[in-house]
């Protein structure tokens, strides 16, 4: 592997850390990061159980690096939105799930990055945007797809025809990140549930990245019968056996009415 530019992976115990290290830009995400984010997750080092992603200074990522948009002719405008779908699809669909810890602009590319991993971490610093339908462009790095899914096709499209901000709060009400948490304090949190998720039976956390977006998508009686599969699967692994039998042994903790994430 080539060394990467403007990235950096750090193990944590079973904790993938990777950074995105170009602060002076804004983590803007140039053609070698968006390669050097495709090359670390599609070689996370086999420990890994979760990973999470990270960017350094006071802003997660300002998108695409707007001084390399340059005149494509069509194909290779797609080349280069199919290279980000790539790097993104090894986020959303490589071995371990990932935690994006926000902070600071998440906007346009940094939000189509933040929506490719499983669990995102707003601090009260961070603020969400598409500034894609201001700059006469649009997403092409998978928001399309995915931004929806989160948010639903009205305030998507609202945020590129206004070119509506979310804050930290709004935008955790409105479901672009599952917890909120204060200033500075997004990389400790997303470190606690990467560290937890990095416990759980290693086929469960498979399911659920692999499996239930796929289920989400299907018709009903397709996905009742995927579901009849994988948990079989899921529960037929001598892990998960050991697991149900510690809890018929009181050896195994109860579900707390009170208990956070984390
Ligand atoms: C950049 C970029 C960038 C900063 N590409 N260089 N994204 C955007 O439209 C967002 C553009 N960025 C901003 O709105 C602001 O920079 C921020 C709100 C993120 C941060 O503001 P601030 O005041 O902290 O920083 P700054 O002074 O604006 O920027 C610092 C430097 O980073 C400056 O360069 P310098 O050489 O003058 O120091 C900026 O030019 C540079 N910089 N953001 C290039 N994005 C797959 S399609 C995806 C399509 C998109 O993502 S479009 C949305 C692009």
């Amino acid at each position: 592997m080539k060394p990467m530019q403007d990235i950096q992976l750090e193990m944590v115990g079973a904790v993938a850390v990777v950074r995105l290290c170009r602060p002076a830009k804004r983590n803007a995400l140039s053609d070698a990061l968006v390669a050097g984010l495709r090359d670390v997750f599609a070689n996370l080092p086999s420990e890994a159980r979760a990973a999470v992603i990270d960017g350094e200074g006071d802003h997660f990522c300002a998108g695409l690096d707007l001084s390399e948009l340059k005149e494509r002719d069509a194909a290779e405008g797609v080349h280069h939105s199919r290279s980000w779908h790539a790097a993104l699809d090894f986020v959303q669909h490589g071995p371990v799930p990932v935690i994006a810890a926000l902070h600071g602009a998440v906007v346009g590319g940094g939000l189509e990055l933040a929506s490719a991993c499983h669990i995102r971490v707003a601090d009260a610093t961070t603020f969400f945007a598409l500034p894609e339908g201001t700059r006469g462009i649009f997403v092409g790095g998978g928001g399309s797809v995915r931004i929806p899914k989160l948010i639903g096709v009205a305030r998507m499209t609202d945020m590129m025809l206004t070119g509506r901000v979310y804050d930290a709060e709004a935008g955790e009400r409105i479901g672009l990140a599952q917890y909120l948490v204060g200033a500075g304090e997004s990389f400790t949190k997303a470190m606690d549930l990467a560290q937890r998720i990095a416990t759980n039976a290693p086929l469960t956390n498979y399911a659920l990245m692999h499996a239930l977006p796929r289920i989400a998508e299907q018709s009903a009686d397709h996905g009742f019968f995927t579901e009849a599969l994988i948990s079989s699967i899921a529960q037929s692994a001598p892990e998960a056996k050991a697991r149900v039998q510690a809890f018929l042994d009181g050896k195994a903790a109860k579900v707390q009415k009170d208990a956070k994430a984390g």
